[in-house]
């Protein structure tokens, strides 16, 4: 960086993703000295503003990383796949929010609560969970500190705003006109499409052999490595529901020891400082996504003692996909390379 701060590049700028990162890196305190704003030919000469200033969207190309510290990619797998590579050669430190290089053992996959102290120095590639895994271990780690865990069984809630601006579109022209052709979803990447409006798609992203999807899998392999534990059995469910904004997740947790009752794990989220708790039946509160949306944190609430095993707990997780699910947790990741001197030369 130079004194005033880093060279930023956005790649992905003009969706979902990018846009929040505009927005959170303008809140960050982290130093700027520029911004360059990346997408596809579509969206060059769009404006955004950051800090005061008017950015123009260039087109991705080669030569888009001279000069710059540090690039968020959000652009999909192929992309990161092509130009990662070509910000790390020249120079840059990236944090990639596809799934392009999740599971690569080489790279680090942080949620900085859980795992930042994995980033060193000599990291220039750093990849983002899936938003359901980043929610999820986020909810985990104090029960795993606390007791240790032994299997993880989870249902997603997830808002259709993880498959891009695209998709909220396809769900407001359902809305407004019955007779409107889903094109979008489940997923662009297979053959059927279903209307998401008063509906719920239990298919995120494609099958695989074993009859999961692809997305199930992202959960449960992402969920192992950032844990650092590939013992904990993780089984998951992933569901798209009318939602625009903010993932649910319905959670089961065997903990490695038993639990006395409902109010001592109610009084660990309490006191932990990665969670919002939202459990009091009495008033009716819990987390819900339609409250929630745009909000940083993770809640968490209906927190119960399995009815048959000692064990076992179930609980209720909310959180903006877009926010921590993706561009604050990227944000974060870099604000913590910032603040620990990992950035830069
Ligand atoms: P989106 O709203 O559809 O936006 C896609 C962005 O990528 C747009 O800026 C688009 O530019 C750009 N783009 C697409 N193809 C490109 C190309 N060939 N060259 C340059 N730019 C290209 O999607 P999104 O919801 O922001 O998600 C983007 C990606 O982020 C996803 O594919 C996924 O891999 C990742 N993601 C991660 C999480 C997570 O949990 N960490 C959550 C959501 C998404 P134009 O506007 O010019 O087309
Ligand atoms: C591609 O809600 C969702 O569909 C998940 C977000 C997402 C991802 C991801 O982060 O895993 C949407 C589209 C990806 C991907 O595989 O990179």
């Amino acid at each position: 960086m130079d004194r005033r701060g880093y060279r930023v590049a956005i790649v992905g700028a003009s969706g979902e993703v990018g846009r929040s990162m505009i927005e959170t890196l303008e809140r960050y305190p982290i130093p700027v000295s520029s911004l360059r704003l990346l997408a596809s030919k579509r969206s060059v000469g769009k404006i955004y503003s950051f800090r005061n200033v008017n950015v123009v969207i260039e087109e991705l190309t080669e030569n888009s990383f001279d000069d710059i510290d540090l690039a968020f990619f959000s652009a999909g797998g192929s992309v990161s796949l092509k130009y990662a590579p070509i910000a790390v050669s020249k120079g840059a430190v990236v944090i990639d929010n596809t799934s392009a290089f999740r599971m690569d053992p080489n790279i680090p996959l942080v949620v900085p609560e859980v795992n930042a102290h994995i980033l060193s120095k000599e990291t220039r590639l750093i990849a983002n969970p899936n938003c359901s895994t980043i929610q999820l271990v986020v909810a985990l780690k104090p029960l795993r500190e606390r007791y240790g865990i032994e299997s993880v069984n989870v249902s997603t809630y997830q808002a259709i705003s993880g498959a891009g601006a695209k998709a909220l579109y396809e769900y407001d022209a359902e809305l407004t006109d019955e007779d409107h052709l889903p094109q979008i979803l489940p997923t662009r990447s297979d053959e059927v499409y279903y209307k998401i409006a008063h509906n719920v798609i239990p298919q995120i992203d494609v099958f695989m052999e074993s009859g999961y999807t692809k997305e199930e899998i992202k959960m449960i392999n992402e969920t192992q490595k950032i844990l650092n534990d590939d013992e904990i059995k993780v089984n998951a469910t992933c569901v798209r529901v009318p939602v625009r904004y903010g993932h649910s997740i319905s959670t089961t947790v065997k903990l490695k020891s038993p639990i006395s009752t409902r109010m001592e794990v109610i009084d660990l989220f309490e006191k932990c400082k990665d969670v919002v708790l939202q459990d009091d039946i009495s008033h009716q509160t819990y987390p819900m996504p339609l409250y929630l949306q745009h909000r940083d944190e993770v809640f968490v609430g209906r927190i119960r003692k399995d009815l048959f095993e000692e064990q076992v707990i179930h609980f209720w997780i909310v959180a903006d996909n877009i926010l921590k699910g993706a561009a604050l947790n990227s944000v974060q990741i870099a604000y913590y390379m910032h603040q620990n001197g990992l950035l830069g030369d």
